[in-house]
C-alpha cells in the first residue's frame, strides 16, 4: 500500500499480549511496510520490549487503567492522517487495513470493519448474541445501522479524532467512537471482515461492558 496519498498509523493497546505481539506486527508490515504502529502498553509482562524491539512506538500506560483512557491515548498520539486500530490478539485479518483505508481515500470520516455480516465461528454465541442485540439498539435508539458496534477494527480520519469529543472514562469506548460521530454527521461507512481465534487470555468483562454500552447508546440517544 505505498501509494496511498495518505500518512497511516496503526494502533494498538495492549495488556500482556507478549504471546501474539510479534506475529500480529509481522501481519500488519507485509501489509503496509512503512507505516507508524503505535503500541500504548499497560502489561506486566514483556510486551513492550518485544514491541520496541521490532520497530514499533510504544508509549507505556502504568498503571493500567482499563480499554478506554488507553485506545484514548493511542488516539490522540497516533501521527497519521489515518488511524486505524485493531486488538493485538490475532482476531483480526490486516490485510483488511487496505480497505479501510481506501474508504477514507474515498471521502468517508470513519470506516468499521464488521465481523458480524455472519456468524463468526471464533466468537463464543454468548458474545454473538450480545453484539446482534447492541447493533439493533444503535439503530433503534441512535438510528444509526450498523451490525457491530463493538469491533475494534476501524479506521478513523485525524480530524475526526480532533474534532470530536469522547469520553474515555469508563468500557465500551468503540460504542461511543461509532454512533458519537455518526450522530453528529460524519461519514460512516461498515465493510465486513473475517475474525478468528483469540490467542492468548481474553481481558473482556461481559458484565460491566454490557452496562457500559447501553449507557453510551443512551447517551447518543436520538433527540427527534
Ligand atoms: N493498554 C491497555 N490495553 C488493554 C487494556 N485492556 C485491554 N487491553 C487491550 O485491548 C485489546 C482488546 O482487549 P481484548 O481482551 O481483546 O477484548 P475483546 O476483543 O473485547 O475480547 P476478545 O473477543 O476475548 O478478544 C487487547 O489488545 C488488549 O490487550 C488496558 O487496560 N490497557
Ligand atoms: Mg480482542
Amino acid at each position: 500500500m505505498s501509494d496511498s496519498e495518505f500518512a497511516l498509523s496503526v494502533v494498538m493497546i495492549t495488556l500482556n499480549e507478549e504471546g501474539s505481539i510479534r506475529s500480529v506486527v509481522e501481519q500488519i508490515r507485509q501489509v503496509v511496510e512503512k507505516s507508524e504502529i503505535l503500541i500504548v502498553d499497560s502489561s506486566s509482562d514483556r510486551t513492550a520490549e518485544i514491541a520496541s524491539q521490532i520497530g514499533c512506538r510504544v508509549i507505556r500506560q502504568l498503571p493500567a487503567q482499563g480499554y478506554g483512557p488507553a485506545l484514548g491515548m493511542a488516539l490522540k498520539n497516533a501521527t497519521g492522517d489515518v488511524v486505524v486500530t485493531m486488538d493485538c490478539d490475532n482476531t483480526y485479518p490486516a490485510q483488511a487495513i487496505t480497505r479501510l483505508v481506501k474508504e477514507i481515500e474515498a471521502g468517508y470520516d470513519l470506516v468499521s470493519a464488521s465481523r458480524l455480516i455472519s456468524r463468526p465461528p471464533a466468537m463464543p454465541l454468548s458474545n454473538y448474541l450480545a453484539n446482534l442485540i447492541f447493533a439493533k439498539l444503535a439503530g433503534i435508539v441512535c438510528g444509526v445501522k450498523t451490525t457491530d458496534v463493538h469491533t475494534g477494527m476501524r479506521a478513523y480520519r485525524k480530524s475526526l479524532i480532533e474534532s470530536f469529543a469522547f469520553d474515555v472514562n469508563g468500557m465500551a469506548l468503540p460504542v461511543e467512537l461509532l454512533v458519537g460521530p455518526v450522530s453528529e454527521g460524519y461519514k460512516y461507512k461498515e465493510i465486513g471482515i473475517e475474525y478468528f481465534e483469540r490467542t492468548g487470555q481474553s481481558k473482556l468483562r461481559p458484565l460491566a461492558g454490557t452496562y457500559w454500552t447501553l449507557r453510551r447508546l443512551w447517551k447518543w440517544r436520538r433527540r427527534r
